[in-house]
């Protein structure tokens, strides 16, 4: 496990590609999706088990476990959305809060040195998530999203640009209706990677779709 705060570096690599999913995201089994997206070179995941269908109690923690065991197994980082203590319960990587979710300051406090992820909206919510501990931020939602019913209005690369426009340089991930049609289009804005859940869960193929989401994003990640 990790005994520090995770070095920026190291986590704008892991941000790259970085897959959200749970049961309800899907009609197929999670386990599979995942393994499959994993072999198509995700860099990071997220279980976000949420909304209508979503699972609860024993069997959440029991599909935590069973797809954080397949992250291990290719040692990729697992963090868990919203619920901070199923993430402590079975020793996840690093969680991710919203702006409704926990504090974030608190948050810190019970994590240690877990990975923490923000979603913020504004530059206000920005600074404070940073000051508050955060060690990356998701921004959006950037397109329209069918996957979260309660989204915010689309907001493009506004804040993303307006966030590197301050040289505040935390590691930014967008997100919010990405395909591999538009995901150069939030790399060029100054994020570090993509996260998304439909493009990728919702695939005739996670893997072949995983593969293409990365190679549209390699050349503009390199002009950063
Ligand atoms: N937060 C903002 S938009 C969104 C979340 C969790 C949903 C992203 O899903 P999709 O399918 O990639 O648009
Ligand atoms: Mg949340």
């Amino acid at each position: 496990m990790l005994e520090m705060r995770i070095p920026s570096h190291q986590l704008r690599d892991l941000l790259k590609l970085y897959f959200i999913m749970g049961s309800q995201n899907t009609d197929k089994d999670p386990r599979f999706v995942l393994e499959e997206a994993i072999q198509g070179g995700i860099t990071l995941f997220q279980f976000r088990e949420k909304g209508e269908g979503a699972k609860t109690g024993g069997e959440k923690e029991e599909l935590a476990r069973s797809l954080m065991q397949l992250c291990r197994n290719h040692g990729i980082p697992f963090i868990v959305n919203d619920d901070i203590d199923l993430a402590i319960a079975i020793d996840a990587d690093g969680v991710h809060v919203g702006q409704d979710d926990e504090d974030v300051a608190a948050v810190r406090e019970r994590i240690g040195d877990k990975i923490l992820g923000v979603s913020a909206h504004t530059l206000k919510e920005v600074e404070e998530a940073i000051e508050d501990g955060a060690d990356y931020l998701g921004i959006g939602p950037i397109f329209p999203t069918g996957t979260k019913p309660d989204a915010k209005k689309p907001q493009g690369d506004t804040l993303i640009r307006a966030v590197r426009k301050e040289k505040i340089d935390i590691p930014i991930v967008g997100i919010g209706g990405i395909t591999a049609e538009n995901a150069s289009f939030v790399i060029q804005s100054g994020a570090d990677g993509i996260s998304l859940i439909s493009a990728i869960s919702q695939a005739a193929s996670p893997k072949e779709s995983s593969k293409q989401l990365l190679e549209r994003i390699m050349v503009p990640l390199a002009q950063n």
